[in-house]
């Protein structure tokens, strides 16, 4: 059903060749490309052409599991981080160093671990050429340490962000958010995990520790020195032809047969996924991206849209020693090299386990009925994309809601292409859309980003709580938020 072919057009055809790295270089001011460029010059296309197998074929290479990062120092109630965001290498093709962007010079960066109610600082030192600054995606931050587009960090700067982890338990994650260039700073790498935990969610006793597994998906290219190749599409959005998770061409993961935790995050441009097992099982999401759903929800295709996460679990022991689970993306517009997810290759040895999912994960929380509505036309410009017929203007204010109020805000698409719509600093319950009912999962908990299908309208109910001040409401598809699809709000 799915094939598997090399996505052999940046291997074979010479003149992708020319587009070299030469696009990384366009970000700076201070150019700096041989810094870049990969450092085994002496290895070439051709080797890896003789190799028996190609290097783009899925299920090669282990899962890596995300580095966590150590705390440089704790107090009774604060973990304290410090971070360099910096050029760096990463091993991805056989043979072949990738040069990237990277949180302490990785892809994907460190991962942070927060408990609710405990602080989190990250001393983020910019080691770029340029300015960067970080955005905690789905965290409940104030205004000044969200990574507001034009709160920047100076090229050799340093600023120390304070997470207060006062929110449930979620699955976020952080990425640079200088205004833009998101897609391809992004693209390049900027981009990692941050898993907020609490003692609700403890007492459910779900998988945690190694059975807990953050995953990273982007849509990658490669040029023929095993660079990653960019080309700007800013109506479609960038689309790779090989699909990375946690950094590695659709990998395999050993698996005891017993369940584990898969905690999914959509970091591609700007690619939707669906995901599906290969044996069309049910997969049991439990949380979506602002933490548990109040029951689990059995699912067969998840899909995923760019900045989306899901939790799901899936229960190996279902399997017999040696069997091989593949999760695919049957996402309509995907295929080839970003048709295969990953492989689960579940290992022998007795199944010990006695956990079940609880059939409650969490009470639903009672909200204001709405102080406003507000309804926002998504359409491409002249130029570029916009809201309401306007491009970001960081000297404008679009919307005041009320602190503490919600609002019913309605997304009208009138384009042929998803927008992941992203509220920054803020969470929303999902309303209505108008191509069908919401899927039960996304009534059961709260989201941030919704993804916004062609000729769609969506309704979500949005809260206003728990910080004021300015902060920005945007589409994820990265390409279109650097071609100013976005628009500021200020709660006051
Ligand atoms: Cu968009």
């Amino acid at each position: 059903m799915m094939d598997f072919r090399p996505p052999a057009d940046a291997w074979s055809r010479r003149d992708l060749m020319r587009n070299g790295f030469g696009s990384i270089a366009l970000l700076c001011t201070v150019a700096t490309p041989d810094v870049l460029r990969p450092r085994k010059a002496t290895v070439t296309s051709a080797a890896i052409r003789s190799q028996a197998k190609s290097p783009f074929a899925p299920f090669q290479r282990d899962l890596p599991r995300i580095p966590e990062l150590v705390p440089v120092s704790t107090s009774r109630t604060r973990d304290t981080y410090a971070m360099t965001v910096r050029e760096g290498m990463a091993d991805i093709l056989p043979g072949f160093q990738t040069p990237i962007y990277g949180y302490d010079g990785v892809y994907p960066g460190p991962l942070i671990r927060a408990k609710k109610g405990r602080e989190v600082v990250v001393r983020q030192t910019n080691g770029l050429p340029f300015e960067t600054n970080v955005h905690l995606h789905g965290g409940y931050v104030p205004a000044a340490h969200d990574g507001h587009p034009m709160d920047v960090i100076a090229a050799g700067g340093s600023f120390d962000y304070h997470y207060p982890n006062q929110q449930d338990a979620a699955t976020l994650w952080y990425h640079d958010h200088a205004h833009g260039r998101t897609s391809k700073t992004l693209y390049y790498g900027l981009v990692s995990m941050y898993v907020l935990e609490d003692e609700l969610e403890r007492e459910l006793g779900l998988p945690e520790g190694e059975f807990d597994v953050p995953l990273v998906l982007a849509d990658h290219a490669f040029n023929r020195d095993g660079s990653f190749r960019y080309a700007e599409n800013v109506d479609l959005g960038f689309r790779g032809d090989t699909l990375l998770v946690n950094g590695a061409i659709s990998p395999r993961m050993a698996v005891q047969r017993r369940r584990y935790r898969l905690r999914f995050l959509n970091a591609s441009n700007a690619r939707s996924y669906a995901l599906r097992l290969g044996n069309g099982r049910a997969m049991t999401q439990i949380a979506g991206d602002g933490g548990l759903l109040t029951r689990p929800v059995p699912r067969t295709g998840i899909p995923l849209h760019p900045a989306e996460r899901v939790d799901i679990v899936i229960d190996f022991s279902e399997y017999g020693p040696g069997e091989e689970l593949v999760l695919y993306n049957t996402d309509p517009e995907s295929g080839g090299g970003t048709s295969a997810v990953m492989r689960f290759d579940v290992e022998g040895g007795a199944v010990s386990e006695e956990f079940r999912v609880p059939r409650r994960l969490r009470d639903p929380d009672p909200l204001p009925a709405p102080n406003a509505r507000r309804t926002w036309n998504l359409a491409l410009g002249t130029a570029a994309w916009q809201i309401n017929g306007l491009g970001y203007d960081p000297n404008r204010i679009d919307a005041r809601p009320r602190l503490g109020s919600t609002e019913v805000w309605t997304f009208v698409n009138n384009s042929n292409r998803v927008h992941p719509m992203h509220l920054h600093g803020f969470l929303f319950r999902m309303i209505g859309r108008s191509s069908g009912p919401v899927a039960l999962a996304d009534k059961l908990g709260w989201k941030d980003t919704v993804g916004v299908l062609p000729n769609e309208t969506v309704s979500v109910l949005a809260w206003f709580a728990p910080y004021s001040g300015k902060y920005v409401f945007h589409c994820h598809a990265l390409e279109h938020a650097d071609k100013a699809m976005m628009l500021q709000m200020e709660i006051v």
